[in-house]
């Protein structure tokens, strides 16, 4: 790596993060099931027809994987709970196996000296909830608010950070209004209602930790850098307005207690009754924000209904996942993030990271340079902003090891750690010893 720990501010934080549906595996341990079995049951929907059956299988393998953490000298281990594992009917009877994990989890983060930085949701809706229409049904706020009191009555008093919702543009509108991500659906309203119960239940969720006594607690959103794909004013008004509703939405309604008017010229005549009188309870105060950032796309427009455009191949340098490389757009992120929204509370980088379809050599290594150099480059934006004087003060690598990439399945390999999945063996990759060297005290 061309940094070193100290070339950043004293109390900067280096950290990793996963996901539960993506290493845990979802067939064990009393979870129940989730919008994400039944989305990749569907033939087609996931390449290879893989699922979260087994996935890292990291119920089992959790104290290996927290030495890797310990082992790299990371600060913080950015994780998420799954809310079918604790209450495998959504609401009701908790799975004590479940909670009895997560309780084990945190204080194994503990003893290894790591701050257990805690996500309450990414992704696995209980399916008897999507049942009873998920993310569009108001009630996910109640819902959502007693989940939060479930989890965090048992870990809350020494999770280092919460935050309620992983990027909420990927619940919203992935999941909804392109249809990519369960529940799969492709519907303006939906998507509309979706986007709008997710903050309401972000901020019933902030709500009941507050009343635990929490502290620490924010939000994590992710960002993709836009430039109109041509130097048309349609051009530029098509990726204005994928700017809007993917990086400007969720942050306005967080901090603002508005939405972009372009937004709402879309969206208004689906949002449910009433939704102005919510933003007292969204905009309840976080403590920081999390920025999730990995590419930039190129927009135009297209023929047909709001929001009219599409994408464009850009020509950068791509991931395995054909996302274009461009780090400038994270430092970009912290800069416009901090001035237009959060101000002056922290920012964290809760998400930065890249996928290549690494192999591990007869000799048992695996090189990957083009994620070191992705890491160097991304952090080096990091440092600018910080030297800047600009509030970050951490960056968490996406992600710890390879795992269930969601609808790409098991190929896209994001991991420092490489998964055979045959065998479950962790492999170090040399992005993990490098980032291992550099972070020694
Ligand atoms: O794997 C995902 C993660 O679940 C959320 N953020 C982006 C990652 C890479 O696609």
């Amino acid at each position: 790596m061309k940094f070193r720990r100290a070339d950043f501010p004293s109390d900067f934080l280096f950290g990793t993060a996963t996901s539960s549906y993506q290493i845990e595996g979802h067939a064990q341990g009393g979870a129940g099931p989730t919008h994400w079995d039944s989305f990749a049951a569907t033939p087609g929907n996931v390449v290879g027809a893989d699922n979260g059956d087994i996935a890292c299988d990291h119920l089992n393998r959790w104290e290996e994987d927290l030495d890797l953490i310990r082992d790299a000298g990371f600060d913080v281990y950015r994780f998420s709970t799954s809310w079918a594992r604790v209450l495998p009917e959504g609401t009701g009877t908790p799975n004590a196996e479940g909670l009895d994990f997560y309780d084990r989890l945190v204080d194994g983060i503990l003893e290894r000296g790591i701050k257990p930085a805690a996500t309450l949701y990414h992704w696995e809706l209980p399916q008897a909830l999507a049942d009873r229409g998920g993310w569009r049904n108001r009630d996910i706020g109640d819902w959502f608010a007693e989940f939060t009191e479930v989890v965090m009555g048992r870990i809350g008093d020494r999770v280092w950070s919460a935050a309620p919702i992983n990027e909420p543009f990927c619940v919203g509108w992935l999941s909804h209004f392109l249809g990519a991500h369960a529940p799969g659906m492709r519907d303006i309203r939906a998507t509309a209602r979706a986007m709008h119960h997710i903050l309401l239940a972000h901020g019933r969720s902030i709500e009941v930790m507050r009343g635990l006594g929490m502290q620490n607690l924010g939000a994590v959103c992710n960002f993709e850098y836009v430039i109109p794909a041509d130097a048309s004013p349609a051009a530029q008004k098509a990726a204005t307005l994928y700017d809007g509703y993917y990086n400007r939405f969720f942050v306005s309604g967080l901090f603002n207690g508005s939405y972009p008017a372009d937004v709402l010229v879309g969206l208004e005549p689906h949002l449910p009754k009433g939704w102005q009188d919510d933003f007292d309870t969204i905009r309840a105060p976080i403590d920081w924000i999390g920025i999730n950032y990995y590419t930039r796309k190129l927009i135009g427009p297209v023929d047909g209904p709001w929001p009219g455009h599409g994408e464009v191949p850009g020509t950068l340098p791509k991931t395995q996942v054909g996302w274009e490389i461009y780090p400038d757009g994270l430092y970009a992120f912290i800069k416009r993030v901090h001035e237009a929204y959060a101000r002056d509370i922290p920012i964290y980088i809760t998400e930065n990271g890249m996928a290549w379809d690494d192999k591990v050599a007869r000799d048992g290594t695996v090189s990957d340079p083009r994620r070191i150099a992705y890491i160097e480059d991304h952090l080096e934006r990091v440092k600018r902003a910080a030297d800047e004087g600009l509030p970050v003060k951490g960056y968490f690598v996406w992600s710890l090891m390879d795992n269930f990439e969601w609808a790409l399945g098991y190929g896209p390999r994001f991991g420092l750690v490489h998964v055979d999945y045959k065998t479950l063996k962790r492999t170090p990759k040399a992005s993990y010893h490098a980032l291992k060297d550099a972070l020694k005290r």
